[in-house]
């Protein structure tokens, strides 16, 4: 909407929503519930944001991902539109808290991790740059999972977050795509993401009207083979058999066909010429799931569009770049040659002919599309047939190009490039931490929220005792808060005077939860020894596991047998609680983070590709414990030695112990009886009495007689280092000047830096 009309309706927001609220309840504001005003608020905000004027331009990024991690829209949609404190003031005009309708929106349920939250945060900063672009994904109806715990364990609900008004809206856009011959009918939906005082873009869910919630009976199980009625129901589903392993890929197809079909219509209504498909479309492959668009756009190219396979294969791969997102060899995507016969028999002659020109041109097997087992490898096929290659934080670009991609980094070293991740500080910042906004503000201007950077102004008030302390008072107040919300979710009473320490990300061997298990339980030896810690601390978790992923599950286990243990024991719980929080997802991060005295970290080196709840906690004046593994080096740059604390081994000796394959987990138990009594505990009487023998015992077996993530080998210096930060906590002055330091130089992590990044590197939009 232009700037007059947007001004008439925020003068007239008060009388708008009155009317709004008469017209859907028949009720004033004052009279109706907080879900039904959630709902009025809901559609007077996507009237606003319909009413702005789309960002445009001559060439467009379509952000193809498999996760869009959103979070809830409501406060951040209010925010970017300018008018948060108007609507706040008006509703409490009439007796209405915000606050307290924004916890009637559900979240979306369309992600999983960092790749997806990532995503989310790109959205926001393309549109509040002002550049053309959008995102293209699948509407999930039951997303992830719902995590339960019972019994000390994690068990899977159905996620059922989509509702009748929602911020989606069902378009009349619809397209046929085939799984051979079996022909579907898609259906578009769009959610509109505005940016921070400026236009709006969308994001652009498909779905399939045919799909069946009824299918799902118990938990999360449904059948996996009756694709028209499960096939957008859930993300990620189990893959565990070949049945699972095929719905993903038909997943995948079903959105990259929808998106080429998306891309090439929007071509044709602006009538650009396909040749010069890349100078009007960009398309970023998010990971590996949407490498499929490579070979379906070079399909319809050369079968509808009258292309030679060598122009299309040339156009194609001028339009598209790819994003690596790990290291690690199980989540490289490599799908069965036969699945994808099965399921899209008509891609395999491209797919074919695409491996026979690398076959012909690099004898090297490391570089083929389908290797000797007959598997195609998605992420090979990504970095020969696209123009750019990036990684996601330095040192996670380095190692790709030195060891894990090595051999493609020689054959094309100017694909290459770095991106390190960032966040959008509407959400991480002005949105769930208010009062620190409003300090900054005070300290520095408003500049800060358009260009980060500014954040380093902060670094005047270093010896300002009177802003250190208001600063300090903040973070006291979010971990009160943060009290009570623990106490009332999950029945725990933790006290704010204690030390937060949280760990929350997902659950994983390699992001190391296990290590802080151990700690804890070293500790809790140590005061049943009459060694009592000088300051209480919280240790908090949130995770969800895959639910085929049984080491994570049994993790999980063994931290809820640990808050059992631990709380309840009078003499223990003074001086240290547990909370291991349940279904961990965007709205309780938005609660964790605000809250945190140390940021847990802890990765194995070279096995994070970033990480970017470390730049979260960071910019809200959180410490980070962490490795050097990931965005956390970058951290260190910034910060400097005195502002962080980094143990453990680093990534070249960790490459080197995997190629060397010379760790032995035993031997460092066996070595040290501090680790021994820690790992010993896991199947000691206490456990066992509180869990369950086969869990603990797989858990045990797996930290002695394996530990891939080499636990063992950082563990000693992880628990030195975290007791020296948990002594250095006690000298306040200290600590406050760290955290004011960690703030100011947060703005570096900015996702609107990163996306002028890719934008001046990559998209080259206008
Ligand atoms: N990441 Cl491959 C995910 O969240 N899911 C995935 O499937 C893959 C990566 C994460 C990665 O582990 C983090 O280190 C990154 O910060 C994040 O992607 C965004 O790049």
């Amino acid at each position: 909407m232009d700037t007059i009309q947007r001004e008439i309706l925020e003068e007239r927001l008060e009388q708008e929503m009155e009317a709004l609220s008469q017209e859907m309840y028949g009720k004033r504001i004052a009279e109706i519930s907080d879900k039904d005003l959630y709902y009025v608020i809901l559609n007077l905000t996507k009237g606003m944001m319909s009413a702005t004027i789309p960002t445009d331009g001559k060439k467009k990024v379509y952000y193809i991902s498999a996760e869009f991690l959103i979070g809830k829209l409501l406060s951040n949609n209010l925010i970017n539109l300018g008018v948060y404190d108007k609507v706040e003031s008006i509703l409490k005009a009439k007796g209405r808290n915000l606050a307290e309708i924004e916890e009637a929106e559900p979240e979306p349920s369309l992600g999983n991790g960092g790749l997806g939250r990532l995503a989310a945060c790109f959205l926001d900063s393309i549109a509040t740059l002002g550049l053309p672009g959008e995102g293209i994904g699948l509407n999930y109806h039951f997303g992830l999972f719902k995590q339960v715990f019972k019994d000390n364990l994690q068990t899977a609900e159905k996620d059922a977050w989509l509702e009748k008004q929602s911020w989606l809206t069902k378009t009349d856009t619809s397209f046929d795509v085939y799984f051979g011959k079996k022909k579907v009918t898609s259906r578009l939906y769009d959610i509109d993401v505005i940016g921070y005082d400026s236009g709006v873009n969308k994001l652009r869910l498909f779905d399939l009207e045919s799909v069946d919630e009824s299918l799902v009976k118990d938990g999360i199980t449904f059948d996996k083979e009756d694709v028209e009625r499960n096939l957008t129901l859930f993300l990620y589903p189990e893959d565990s058999d070949e049945a699972g392993n095929l719905l993903r890929i038909y997943q995948q197809y079903f959105m990259v066909s929808n998106a080429a079909q998306l891309i090439l219509k929007e071509m044709r209504e602006k009538h650009y010429d396909l040749r010069k498909l890349y100078e009007h479309a960009v398309i970023q492959i998010n990971d590996t799931h949407p490498s499929m668009i490579i070979p379906e756009l070079i399909r319809i190219l050369v079968e509808e569009k009258a292309f030679t396979i060598d122009e299309a294969i040339e156009v194609v791969s001028k339009t598209c770049a790819y994003t690596n997102h790990t290291i690690l060899a199980e989540a490289l995507e490599k799908w069965p040659y036969a699945y994808l016969e099965k399921v899209v028999p008509q891609l395999i002659p491209v797919i074919d002919e695409l491996d026979k020109r690398i076959k012909a041109k690099y004898k090297d097997p490391k570089v083929q599309i389908i290797d000797k087992d007959k598997r195609v490898h998605m992420a090979h096929m990504d970095i020969h047939y696209g123009f750019s290659v990036n990684g996601v934080a330095a040192i996670h670009t380095q190692i790709l190009e030195e060891t894990e991609l090595h051999h493609f980094y020689e054959i094309y070293p100017e694909k290459f490039n770095n991106k390190t991740n960032g966040i959008t500080f509407r959400r991480w910042l002005l949105s769930c931490n208010r009062e620190l906004t409003a300090l900054i503000e005070e300290g520095i201007g408003c500049g800060f929220k358009k260009d980060a950077d500014e954040l380093e102004k902060l670094l005047e008030f270093k010896n300002d005792e009177e802003f250190l302390n208001r600063l300090e008072a903040i973070k006291m107040d979010n971990k009160k808060k943060l009290s009570a919300f623990i106490q009332e979710k999950e029945g725990v009473e933790i006290n704010p005077d204690s030390v937060f320490d949280i760990q929350a990300k997902r659950l994983h061997e390699y992001k190391r939860q296990q290590m802080n298990a151990l700690y804890i339980i070293h500790k809790y030896l140590e005061i049943k020894k009459g060694k009592k810690p000088s300051v209480p601390v919280t240790y908090i978790f949130g995770a969800k596991a895959a639910p085929a992923y049984v080491i994570a599950q049994d993790i999980i286990h063994l931290l809820l047998v640990l808050q059992e243990i631990v709380n309840k024991d009078p003499e223990a719980s003074k001086y240290m609680k547990i909370v291991m929080v349940e279904n961990y997802n965007v709205s309780y991060a938005e609660k964790l983070i605000p809250a945190c005295d140390i940021s847990e970290q802890i990765s194995l080196a070279s096995k994070e590709a970033s990480g970017t709840g470390n730049m979260k906690f960071m910019l809200n004046g959180a410490v980070t414990l962490g490795t050097a593994d990931g965005a956390n080096v970058e951290i260190h740059d910034l910060v400097g030695d005195d502002n962080i604390y980094i143990f453990g081994k680093d990534s070249e000796t960790v490459i080197k112990h995997y190629e060397k394959a010379d760790y032995v987990s035993k031997d460092y138990y066996k070595k040290s009886p501090v680790i021994r009594e820690a790992v010993d505990f896991i199947i000691g009487e206490q456990a066992m009495k509180a869990g369950h023998k086969e869990n603990l015992e797989r858990l045990y077996k797996e930290l002695l007689n394996k530990d891939w993530f080499m636990t063992l080998l950082d563990l000693e210096d992880y628990i030195a280092v975290k007791d020296k930060m948990l002594e250095d906590y006690k000298d306040r002055e200290k600590w406050k000047k760290m955290m004011l330091v960690n703030i100011a130089k947060a703005g570096f992590f900015s996702s609107d830096r990163t996306i002028r990044e890719y934008n001046r590197d990559i998209w080259k939009l206008k």
